[in-house]
């Protein structure tokens, strides 16, 4: 409780509890006659703010004051989680708004679940961005978000006995008590319109749809400083004068607010359907919003911050630009507009700023994420941004010819075919001619004799000999590839585990990696250890404290290292496994009150939650389930319990809405889950569970209670993962391929401690191949897994497009495209190695904690250093 005193407003529980009350009363949101558990929450989360708004003043004015070089986190997603007990943690206040809200007849811990969890993200990304904020806050370091203010977020899941259903989640129904709105902050943001010339001679970006973004901050607390950041997010309205009055009193009411319709729905959604043109145009809308509003908001503010005099060779001396994927790549060309077409730099000099101003990470190696636009679409909404990214494009193919254009023609084809920004464009008229088709050679009278024939002869015999293939008549479409407009437009291109940087490297970026290989580099993710087990997991933090002898561990990662030392100690190993038990039992209750299952807490509880994704392979745990229940039903009772370990297997995860597959894989678990937990022959030694709606605050209770957790991506396809981490810090054993973040946790907590199977990285392409050719016999534990499902114990449905994706068959895509079947074989096997380890409870216990012991890597602190130090070039600045 140190930090209390350096906050006026709540210095004691007597305090605090005449702030809850005053805001209960003067803020209201609620009625005066009762005071129940929302308003409490609400009254509790202002009178955090209002602590959180002095620090956040301080630590503005302070930054304004010495001018510090800032960087700008700009992404799409902030999966933030609850905020109050994060807010009160990190402040220090715990025991005095404990005992506040005591008085008043409340416990934190309720007040606090009545938070709605912000519906700003969608998976690893959106939390990754969240665990950056944390850090940066607390290490001290001048950083601030940008993203979107979304009105309904990504969606609600409920599982019904079709599936997933999906619902609009409201999660701003009864206001946001963290947000300020900044009326004063708004900026203008066009779509459409035309280009023309000033007459200073300078661009012009006229007409169009004007739009208005407003800016609503969120503080962001550092753990034990003052330092508090901000969360920029933008929403979007219509200038006022776009109501039509008139028309709304003629009585059309709905054209007359068409506009403000137009303009508010930007914000509506995160990921919006994007299979129409409208979606289309609606995502790339949200993605310009993003960029311009907050490239403005940068700019203006390096410009208050440089007084009277603005020199603009400064600019990338006091800003840094990480553009979180590549949705915010437009920063570029919009960094480049304000520059030259506002401000009067010339392309030269605007180029360099952006370029030493901008970096990106890229979150993905999957073909069908690396995100491109539509040529058309894109000059139809942002006509002087194609402009700028024609220029760029026209330059990029400048460095490629003076690189290659000496070089055989079919290789410098090659790389503007794969490095051109513009995808089936053709090229600029500068370089029209820059790629000659080799000479064709005169038939010589030896090669005559050799049968090889002269052009004339080729055509005239080419349809006697073979088929004629047609010349397609539907011209490939035009596109922007984004990812290769982020990686030329910045400075910095980084990948988010080792092996995952080292793919980037190697194959998606290969070319650009030959140009410009000093951009390139790894920034290994991380989690933050406040949420992820400080406050997500008291006793076990309790436990750690203990033992290592001092609360440092919670900024000091390193220190969790000193628990090796103590891992056979059985005092230890005692309390270790009665903090596992509780936080079961906290789990069991979740499950009950949201599937209505009842399961043992004695069982070990193995997870897997993560969006839900082919490449993730929901479908090889439930499978390897399936199996096992199988096993189970040919044994008799007592083999089958000699034979098994009880377990809870628990999947939690959201099915994007349009990804049919997915959706698919859903249903499937909870058909399985429905005949296997009504078994009575099965009874407690397998359960299956489907947490609906999962979310951050399901996480911080799943996690802490987990035993074995379960990251199974085909190698080579999940770039990192986090949740592995936070399974991994919480004592969770975890069984997993050798894949992103994987490989690096296994070499810090040790190979004994990770069960490990299934193919490398390294042989997917060859394994590929092979399934493909139908060059490999698949085991005959994975056939008979298929016919077991198909044989109707899960009902009626035969899963033939689930189990055809499997085998290839037609109609149902490429031939296990993502190897389930390849690794069915070892997963079973390892998973018989997890059970033989479960069993003898000191070695399980032990692996648990060198689980914890080795994850210190894996802050998120660790992170953000290197990322201020190698990519952004800030500094920590502790305010005085
Ligand atoms: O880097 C954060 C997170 C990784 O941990 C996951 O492995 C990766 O799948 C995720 N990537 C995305 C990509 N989305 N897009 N575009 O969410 O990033």
């Amino acid at each position: 409780e140190v930090f209390s005193s350096m906050n006026p407003f709540v210095p004691d529980a007597a305090s605090v509890a005449s702030s809850i009350k005053y805001h209960a009363e003067f803020t209201p949101l609620f009625s005066p006659e009762k005071f129940e558990l929302p308003k409490a929450f609400f009254a509790t989360a202002q009178s955090v703010r209002d602590a959180l708004i002095m620090n956040w003043n301080a630590t503005y004015e302070y930054y304004n004051r010495v001018n510090v070089k800032q960087a700008y986190y700009l992404s799409m997603e902030f999966l933030q989680g609850r905020a109050l007990s994060n807010a009160v943690g990190n402040l220090g206040l715990n025991s005095a708004y404990g005992d506040a809200l005591k008085r008043l007849g409340f416990d934190l811990e309720s007040v606090a679940s009545q938070e709605p969890d912000p519906a700003l993200g969608n998976g690893g990304l959106g939390r990754l961005a969240s665990c950056f904020l944390d850090s940066m806050a607390t290490l001290n370091y001048p950083a601030w978000g940008y993203g979107l203010r979304y009105k309904y977020g990504l969606f609600k899941q409920r599982i019904t006995k079709d599936g997933q259903e999906e619902a609009a989640e409201d999660w701003l129904e009864l206001s946001n008590p963290w947000e300020i709105v900044r009326n004063d902050v708004s900026y203008p943001i066009k779509f459409y319109g035309k280009v023309v010339f000033g007459s200073d001679g300078k661009k012009r970006w006229i007409g169009g749809e004007d739009i208005v973004a407003v800016a609503y901050d969120v503080p962001i607390p550092g753990y034990k400083t003052k330092t508090t950041i901000n969360l920029r997010l933008w929403s979007t309205k219509a200038p006022s004068e776009d109501f039509d009055l008139s028309s709304y009193n003629s009585g059309k009411h709905t054209e007359a607010a068409e506009a403000l319709f137009n303009a508010e729905k930007i914000c509506f959604v995160l990921y919006p359907g994007d299979e129409s043109n409208e979606g289309k145009a609606l995502r790339l809308k949200q993605q310009y919003t993003l960029c311009s509003a907050s490239l403005q908001d940068i700019v203006a503010r390096f410009e208050t911050r440089s007084g009277g005099s603005v020199n603009w060779e400064e600019f990338p001396e006091k800003v840094a630009v990480q553009m979180n994927d590549t949705h915010p790549t437009l920063c570029i060309p919009e960094l480049m507009r304000i520059l030259m077409d506002l401000k009067g730099l010339s392309w030269e000099d605007a180029w360099k700023i952006t370029q030493r101003t901008v970096a990106y990470t890229n979150h993905t190696v999957l073909p069908e994420a690396l995100e491109k636009w539509s040529l058309e679409l894109m000059e139809k909404l942002l006509p002087r941004h194609v402009e700028i990214i024609e220029k760029i494009d026209e330059e990029l193919v400048r460095t490629i010819v003076s690189e290659y254009g000496t070089a055989d023609p079919s290789i410098l084809e090659e790389k503007l075919k794969a490095m051109r920004i513009l995808e089936n464009v053709e090229l600029p008229s500068a370089f029209a001619d820059v790629i000659v088709k080799p000479e064709s050679k005169p038939v010589t009278a030896k090669d005559a004799q050799n049968g090889v024939k002269t052009e004339q002869e080729e055509e005239k015999t080419a349809g006697e000999e073979e088929e004629v293939i047609p010349e397609p008549t539907v011209k490939p479409p035009k596109m922007v590839r984004m990812a290769n407009l982020a990686v030329v437009g910045g400075h910095a291109v980084n990948g988010v585990a080792e092996i995952h940087s080292e793919i980037v490297k190697e194959d998606v970026f290969n070319d650009f990696v030959q140009l410009w290989p000093e951009k390139f580099q790894n920034k290994t993710n991380g989690v933050t250890p406040r949420r992820w087990i400080r406050f997500c997991n008291p006793y076990l933090s309790d436990i750690i404290t203990n033992w290592i002898g001092t609360e440092d561990w919670v900024l000091n990662t390193e220190k969790l290292a000193e628990l090796r030392k103590f891992a056979d100690n059985e005092d230890l190993q005692s309390e270790w496994k009665a903090a596992k038990k509780k936080n079961k039992l906290k789990v069991v209750s979740l499950i009950k009150e949201r599937t209505g299952y009842t399961v043992s807490p004695d069982a070990m509880f193995d997870i897997q939650i993560k969006r839900i994704h082919e490449y993730k392979r929901q479908l090889l745990n439930i499978l390897g389930i399936v199996y096992r229940y199988k096993k189970m039903k040919e044994m008799s009772a007592s083999e089958r319990e000699k034979a098994y370990v009880p377990r809870v297997c628990i999947f939690g995860g959201k099915a994007f809405a349009t990804y049919v597959q997915a959706k698919r894989i859903v249903k499937f678990i909870t058909d399985v889950a429905s005949t296997i937990n009504h078994d009575p022959e099965i009874g407690d030694l397998l359960k299956v569970i489907f947490v609906p709606d999962y979310n951050v605050s399901v996480a911080e209770l799943l996690i802490p209670a987990s035993e074995l957790s379960q990251h199974i991506s085909t190698a080579g396809m999940e770039a990192s993962g986090t949740s592995n981490m936070k399974f991994s810090m919480n004592g969770c054993v975890l069984i997993g391929t050798l894949d992103g973040a994987n490989v690096e946790i296994r070499e810090e907590v040790g190979e004994e401690n990770f069960f490990l199977f299934g193919a490398k990285a390294d042989e997917i392409v060859n394994l590929r191949k092979e399934r493909a050719e139908g060059k490999f016999v698949l085991d005959p534990t994975f056939e008979e897994v298929k016919k077991f499902v198909r044989s109707g114990v899960f009902g009626s449905n035969s899963y033939d497009e689930l189990i055809g994706s499997l085998e290839g068959n037609e109609g149902f895509g490429r031939a296990d495209y993502f190897l389930v079947g390849k690794d069915f074989p070892s997963y079973i096997e390892c998973q018989g190695k997890v059970d033989e380890a479960y069993r003898d409870q000191k070695r399980w216990t032990r692996m648990s904690i060198l689980n914890t012991a080795g994850s210190f890597k894996f802050s998120s602190d660790r992170t953000i250093h290197e990322y201020a130090k190698d990519i952004w070039n800030i500094k920590q600045v502790e305010l005085p």
